[in-house]
């Protein structure tokens, strides 16, 4: 039907996935995601329709192998072949304790659970499932499991990095997953928006708006 708008009900199985919402992915911090602190005010006014709210948070080693820092005559969004694959080079971001690696502070979420992730210096981690080996897993989705959770939503930073290989592996895993694009930003490094979203089309990702989240109807 023409103009028939998709809205979304919100209930006792739905989860908000809040990605990477931190100090160094917005304006002024080391890895700022243009406009990045702008996903918060949308995160804010759809949170209180959920029950279940996860946050992740990149936490990295000083020494993470996806700095390129780390590596001898590299430079910051070059790519390189480590041991389980090409992995972009990032500048410093995230390290572990540092105030950049911080929620935040107009984050003013409770969250019932804080999946951190990149921890291990030799693999990086976009996804809140699995490590960027595709195999290791982050221990989010026996989480998720024992909470009877069946569709995500994500929002949070950065859509075509984190968040979009989160919702990857969230359909991999056998959820349901809701890009919440208004909630999103992205880095758009070489493409990566426009090869995101093929990925997102191929996997069943779908895309929504949060304003077409509702309470359930009664
Ligand atoms: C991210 C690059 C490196 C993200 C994290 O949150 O999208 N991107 N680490
Ligand atoms: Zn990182």
């Amino acid at each position: 039907m023409a103009n028939q708008k998709t809205v979304w009900s919100i209930g006792a199985r739905d989860l908000l996935l809040v990605v990477d919402v931190q100090n160094d992915f917005c304006p002024g911090g080391a890895l700022a995601v243009p406009e990045g602190d702008a996903v918060i005010a949308p995160i804010l006014r759809v949170a209180p329709l959920f029950q279940h709210v996860v946050l992740t948070q990149d936490w990295h080693p000083a020494d993470h192998s996806s700095f390129a820092a780390m590596h001898a005559g590299r430079k910051p969004y070059e790519v390189l072949e480590l041991e389980y694959g090409p992995q972009v080079l990032w500048p410093v971001h995230c390290v572990m304790g540092s105030s950049g690696a911080e929620f935040h502070a107009k984050l003013t979420l409770q969250a019932s659970y804080v999946q951190r992730k990149g921890s291990d210096a030799r693999v990086d981690s976009y996804s809140a499932f699995f490590e960027n080996d595709r195999r290791t897993p982050t221990g989010l989705e026996p989480v998720l499991c024992a909470r009877g959770i069946e569709r995500i939503f994500l929002a949070g930073l950065a859509y075509d990095f984190c968040v979009g290989y989160s919702a990857l592996d969230a359909r991999r895993r056998g959820f349901e997953a809701i890009v919440l694009q208004d909630g999103c930003r992205a880095i758009d490094l070489n493409g990566s928006r426009e090869r995101m979203e093929e990925n997102f089309a191929q996997a069943g990702v779908c895309v929504a708006q949060t304003g077409d989240l509702t309470a359930p109807l009664q």
